[in-house]
């Protein structure tokens, strides 16, 4: 009989490494191998990430935050005073001032984030911007259940910008929509999704030219290297991203280049050449397929906002 030794703690012992630990264990133990796309963003992958949204090639950044400043005051009358606003994902609080702009000061604002330390950052900035408003920080992950601050007589409105909606699959999405639902229940959600479009525009987005993207994929091995002890060597996997036209989804994959044994706490993992670690899905969305999804999760769509090419779309959703 053979006893297995626990593993010895990880570098950074914390329940983030712990959940990354058990979360890639898992992905190389399964058939594919799949990972969430919410390890990317270590400070490293942070860092890549504000680089992809700099580069020619990836348009939604660029274009999400022209559509905010060319429709933010109309975005603004749509949600209104007395208003708790929700933002899912916060980071860096930077999309949401195209809103603030607009909006008066008898106004709470409750970004999310699962970054206890990047919010503290990022609301201290805000709060210096805009002194009227009430700031309500919440640290916490914005798909689980969660405690707001309570309401109040203030309607509640959602902020869901950047696409984030499409990591998920189309169930995790439409059970994240049914959750915000519940919690804006009277109140409303602004969303932000990627649209369809030539394969070629979505292609160049995800592989572009200085290779940013390659590096942030690649990061999530380097990330578990340092925090997890692994020995991937990033040079051994290709970057590979293709937009999958039947499921309407960019898909993210680490390409083994040869056969390869790779090393994470003691257990071993054989890469055949060619097999792939599935890192990120990136969901495209038809107007009216985001409409629909959201109908079956019991919103009643209204204002679409979009730009001239129809690339990119806000959406104005109602929680009866
Ligand atoms: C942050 C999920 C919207 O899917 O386009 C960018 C992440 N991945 N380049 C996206 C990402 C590769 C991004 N989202």
């Amino acid at each position: 009989m053979r006893v297995l030794t626990p593993a010895p703690p990880a570098p950074l012992p914390s329940s983030e490494a712990g959940a990354f630990a058990a979360d890639l264990h898992a992905a190389l133990r399964g058939t594919p191998r799949q990972i969430s796309p919410k390890y990317f963003y270590d400070t490293a992958g942070s860092a890549l990430f504000d680089a992809i949204c700099e580069l020619p090639e990836y348009y939604p950044t660029r274009t999400e935050h022209q559509i905010l400043q060319a429709c933010g005051r109309d975005m603004a009358a749509h949600i209104g005073t007395s208003v708790e606003l929700i933002e899912f994902g916060a980071g860096s609080c930077v999309k949401v001032q195209a809103l603030l702009d607009h909006l008066g000061p008898d106004l709470r604002y409750c970004p999310i984030d699962i970054s206890g330390e990047h919010l503290a950052l990022s609301t201290a900035r805000l709060a210096r911007r805009y002194p009227g408003i009430e700031i309500c920080p919440v640290v916490a992950d914005y798909t689980a259940a969660l405690s707001l601050p309570d309401a109040g007589s203030r309607r509640r409105v959602g902020f869901f910008p950047g696409s984030t909606l499409g990591n998920f699959t189309p169930d995790e999405a439409l059970q994240f929509l049914r959750h915000a639902a519940r919690l804006l229940r009277g109140g409303a959600l602004l969303i932000g999704v990627d649209l369809i479009k030539h394969p070629d525009r979505l292609h160049a987005a995800y592989n572009d030219r200085q290779g940013i993207t390659a590096a942030f994929n690649k990061n999530l091995l380097q990330r578990a290297n340092q925090e997890l002890g692994s020995n991937f060597e990033p040079d051994q996997f290709d970057h590979s991203a293709f937009y999958n036209a039947p499921l309407q989804r960019i898909e993210m994959h680490l390409v083994s280049r040869r056969p390869q044994t790779i090393e994470l706490q003691q257990q071993r993992y054989t890469f055949e050449q060619g097999q792939t670690l599935h890192t990120e899905n990136s969901y495209k969305f038809t107007i009216d397929g985001l409409r629909h999804l959201a109908a079956q999760a019991g919103w009643q769509a209204g204002t679409v906002w979009t730009d001239p090419e129809e690339l990119f779309s806000l959406h104005w959703l109602i929680a009866p």
